[in-house]
């Protein structure tokens, strides 16, 4: 089969019975308004991701009132179901006419304010959440906390026996972390992609690891037995879970609601952002329905401003505020980024004759391959499903490298927008990885490398973990506060220098619990 009957025979398989049609942009123009008066909050956050709630928690329990901005929908207010894999709909994409899944794109949309984008840069494109409780909407859940020996590396200035003993355990409590149970997966045929991969890594003399995750497998137990209605094993996850997935509008920002100090927004996205004479901050910001189009222009002041728009958000809005308004930033910001080592690979024909990765795929990672104390050839790996609803006897990861190499993020002034200095240079090494990988398992095991997937088979151009631009201690000073500044401050991925070695988010969310619990014992919140 060669890659086009492969993409063509898939694109059925998934589109199975479903008869799908473009649909013209139908929504009404709205008239647009401005308010006209300034709408004044003490503390703004601006997102609704890790960082953003993690701080609008901490913050409302110690009595703050909190102004939360999120540019993408409230679901669980709207009502409005998520979509699964094998059919895309209003929650699949942001504001998009076609779907932007990282493969197999063959269906059509109708714009909707969905909680997957796309990010398209010349070398690399990267994917993140939109909604309240950002990229916890999307992401595979995975949970992981980063080996000692690379955060010390990564953070030589943070006291790492504080992070293992406390940081780290909070954050695995309050985002409601748990372990799937051996004997479930032992026999689950939704996990036959899971136990190939490990069998065939250890084959190969790779060691592997069980991958905690925030999607309650309990739940799942009882999805398996027909108890309650299905998610993980529904193909739901990219394009949100309906059910089982602990997300963060149902953690962090469910206790923050909870305390009555959090108002939060949603489809407002912030513009840009201006420093006033009295140090604090205007924030131009669009109310947007839907479709995209835009209600009322308004204009909120805050004393104190948190940004939280994630590393490319943030980034955004600290470049083009400096480009339009004259923002005050100092020369570290937009350096020491980095995709987190994210270099997506695969293999085809995977014991073809035997069933192969599997039919029926859960959407929940649950195994990886650690491969990170080899010298030479230093990775971890995520073993992906790829539920198509047919089985394509193929095997997906995710590799997560070191980045030795970062990119620098810039403001082009004349298309307005963000650059990215990245290219084939800063994944070199990456691709040896893959190649080593690959090579292995295929030697061990049989099968190809991935032309089916991806174009030579890698996709060094996918990234699910853009971070750093705005680093802990070089950009900001130890805690978060931007250097240069008084009241603004960020946090979010981008604190973090590029990399991290693991799936990020637990690490975002425990640097976050840290800096916020300083910058409140600093007082910093009047
Ligand atoms: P993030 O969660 O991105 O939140 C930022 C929020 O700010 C979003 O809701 C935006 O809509 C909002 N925003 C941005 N700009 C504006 C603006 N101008 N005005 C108003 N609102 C704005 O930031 N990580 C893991 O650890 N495990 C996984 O299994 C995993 N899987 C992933 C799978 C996918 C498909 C993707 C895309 C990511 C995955 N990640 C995973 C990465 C993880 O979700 C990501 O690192 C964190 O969500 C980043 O957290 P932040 O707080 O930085």
């Amino acid at each position: 089969m060669d890659r086009k009957k492969f993409i063509k025979t898939s694109a059925l398989a998934v589109s199975g019975f479903y008869f799908l049609y473009s649909q013209l942009f139908q929504a009404a123009q709205p008239v647009r308004g401005n308010q006209g008066k300034t709408i004044k909050a003490p503390i703004i956050i601006i997102g609704s991701g890790y960082g953003g709630a993690v701080s609008a928690l901490r913050l409302c329990e110690s009595g703050k009132k909190v102004l939360l901005l999120e540019m993408g929908l409230n679901w669980e207010k709207s009502g409005i179901p998520y979509s699964n894999l094998l059919k895309p709909g209003k929650s699949s994409a942001w504001l998009k006419k076609k779907s932007i899944a990282p493969f197999m794109n063959i269906f059509s949309l109708t714009p909707f304010t969905g909680i997957l984008d796309r990010l398209e840069f010349e070398n690399i494109n990267i994917w993140v959440g939109r909604g309240v409780g950002g990229g916890s909407l999307v992401n595979g859940g995975m949970a992981v906390t980063p080996k000692e020996s690379y955060f010390k590396e990564v953070f030589p200035n943070l006291d790492a026996e504080k992070f293992y003993n406390h940081y780290f355990p909070l954050v695995q409590k309050d985002l409601k972390v748990n372990v799937i149970d051996e004997e479930f997966l032992k026999d689950c045929p939704y996990y036959k992609f899971t136990r190939v991969g490990e069998q065939e890594a250890h084959q190969a003399g790779f060691k592997t690891i069980r991958v905690p995750n925030v999607y309650d497998f309990k739940y799942m137990e009882k999805e398996f037995r027909n108890e309650v209605p299905r998610s993980a094993l529904n193909t739901e996850v990219i394009y949100g879970n309906n059910h089982g997935k602990n997300s963060l509008d149902k953690t962090y920002l469910k206790k923050a609601l909870e305390t009555g100090n959090l108002e939060i927004l949603d489809l407002h996205r912030v513009e840009d952002i201006q420093l006033n004479e009295d140090k604090s901050y205007t924030l131009n910001t669009q109310h947007i329905d839907t479709s995209g189009n835009i209600l009322a222009d308004k204009t909120f002041q805050c004393d104190q401003l948190i940004l939280s728009a994630g590393t490319m958000g943030t980034l955004q809005l600290l470049l083009k505020s400096n480009a339009l308004n004259g923002l005050p930033l100092n020369e570290k910001i937009g350096k020491s980024w980095g995709n987190n080592g994210n270099f997506m690979t695969g293999r085809n024909w995977v014991k073809p004759l035997s069933g192969g990765t599997g039919s029926k795929q859960s959407t929940i990672p649950v195994g990886g391959i650690d491969n990170w104390d080899n010298k030479e050839h230093p990775f971890f790996t995520e073993i992906a499903p790829l539920p198509m609803g047919m089985d394509v006897a193929t095997a997906l990861y995710l590799l997560i490298n070191r980045v030795d190499k970062k990119g620098e993020v810039t403001y082009n002034k004349i298309n307005q927008s963000l650059q990215l200095n990245w290219d084939k240079s800063n994944t070199a090494a990456m691709r040896e990885n893959a190649k080593y990988f690959i090579r292995k398992m295929n030697q061990a095991n049989g099968g190809t490398r991935s032309h089916l997937l991806f174009n030579n088979g890698f996709g060094a151009d996918i990234c699910y973990h853009p971070l750093g631009g705005c680093v802990l201690g070089e950009a900001t000073n130890e805690y978060g506060k931007l250097n240069g500044h008084d009241n603004l401050y960020v946090l979010d991925g981008s604190l973090i220098p590029g990399t991290i070695g693991v799936n990020p988010f637990v690490t975002i969310t425990a640097i976050t619990e840290y800096c916020i619990e300083n910058l409140i014992k600093q007082n910093e919140f009047a």
